[in-house]
């Protein structure tokens, strides 16, 4: 008989730092969806094969449980009752998770009015500290690692080298499902600890000789926030997709590394086409995903347009989080589409009916 899926350190303890005595601290995160676009590579009337690995199908919605699970594990070994991260969002709320899991406490520093309505929700509901800054992402990060010095706390951030083992899994994943690794990997880039876990996870695989290749990895950012495509940090990030409205990544050298080693770039995209992106996800192919995650598939299509990404190519997009955790931006995407309201009588639904038809 199977045994049932029990998250994604028992899967790949071989390759994670836990021992026999570890403690492992798990919501039965990873094993997420690799899915095959149908509809959209037929739009663009390109031969390409695209996947999406729907990481907002995680325990939390977001692809940090994976290294969430890791983080905390860890954290707890050592006899941590704390951990702290910034976050802007998806972290705070994986965070939280995990440590209502765990039995020990959480705090997270988020940017006051600058987190999705439901990652505030779920992060509330876990029941964590909640300590708002007048100040962004890149703020709260340098004092979380100072308080850090000072209090007894974990870091649970990408800084941690956990996070990282326990994203690299993504990476296991995609290979183990399609025999291979993709020709392209794209995703979106804030804090540049997801593209070099992603890295780290391809090369072990290749190196083991568990399948022959590497992909070409594509970073890609919000317009106003891409601090790889300008070369340097930027002291101001805006972006509507606020998970990667960051200016300071601290993975900055790994995330170099990934784009030098693997052959591939980093490009930006305005709001509106990662909204733009996002909304042909959702209507086309019955996939929402959060704004920054849309990010990928933005990219994805402009340089599957551009013969960057050639044709006969195959591609898997990381869609980091569930559109579900920002009903705000859902709701402004569909402006238009408000729904009817109308008498609860037969004559008047059908009506209702025949109208859209
Ligand atoms: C949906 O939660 O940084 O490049 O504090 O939530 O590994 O940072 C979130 C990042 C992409 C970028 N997509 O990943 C946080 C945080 C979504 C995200 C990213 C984030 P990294």
């Amino acid at each position: 008989m199977q045994k049932h899926y029990t998250g994604l350190i028992e899967r790949y303890r071989d390759r994670l730092p836990v021992s026999k005595a570890t403690r492992i601290i798990s919501l039965c995160e990873g094993n997420t969806p690799l899915i095959q676009l149908q509809n959209i590579p037929r739009m663009i009337g390109k031969d390409v094969e695209i996947y999406v690995k729907f990481e907002g199908l995680n325990p939390t919605g977001s692809f940090k449980d994976r290294g969430m699970t890791m983080a905390v594990t860890k954290a707890v070994e050592s006899g941590s009752q704390a951990i702290i991260c910034a976050s802007t969002g998806n972290t705070s709320a994986s965070a939280a998770a995990y440590a209502a899991r765990a039995g020990i406490k959480a705090f997270v520093l988020i940017p006051e009015g600058k987190i999705a309505l439901g990652k505030l929700a779920q992060t509330l509901m876990y029941n964590a500290t909640i300590i708002q800054i007048n100040g962004n992402f890149d703020q709260g990060m340098e004092l979380v690692k100072e308080v850090a010095n000072h209090a007894p706390v974990s870091i649970v951030n990408s800084i941690n080298p956990f996070r990282l083992e326990g994203q690299k899994t993504a990476a296991f994943e995609i290979v183990d499902e399609l025999g291979f690794a993709p020709d392209y990997h794209c995703l979106p880039v804030g804090n540049a600890g997801n593209i070099s876990a992603y890295w780290k996870g391809y090369k072990e695989y290749a190196t083991d000789r568990v399948c022959g290749n590497r992909p070409v990895m594509c970073g890609y950012q919000a317009a106003g926030a891409a601090p790889f495509v300008a070369g340097h940090k930027i002291d101001y990030p805006e972006t509507v997709a606020t998970a990667i409205r960051i200016g300071n990544p601290q993975s900055w050298d790994l995330a170099i590394e990934a784009q030098q080693e693997s052959g591939g770039w980093f490009d930006k995209f305005a709001d509106q086409q990662i909204l733009a992106a996002q909304k042909m996800l959702s209507q086309f192919e019955g996939i929402f995903c959060e704004p920054a995650s849309a990010t990928s598939l933005a990219g994805a299509l402009n340089d599957i347009g551009t013969g960057k990404i050639p044709e006969g190519s195959k591609i898997v997009c990381t869609l980091t989080g569930n559109g579900i955790k920002d009903p705000e931006i859902a709701m402004q995407q569909c402006a238009e589409a408000k729904p009817v309201t109308i008498e609860a009588d037969l004559d008047a639904v059908k009506r209702a009916i025949l109208d859209c038809l």
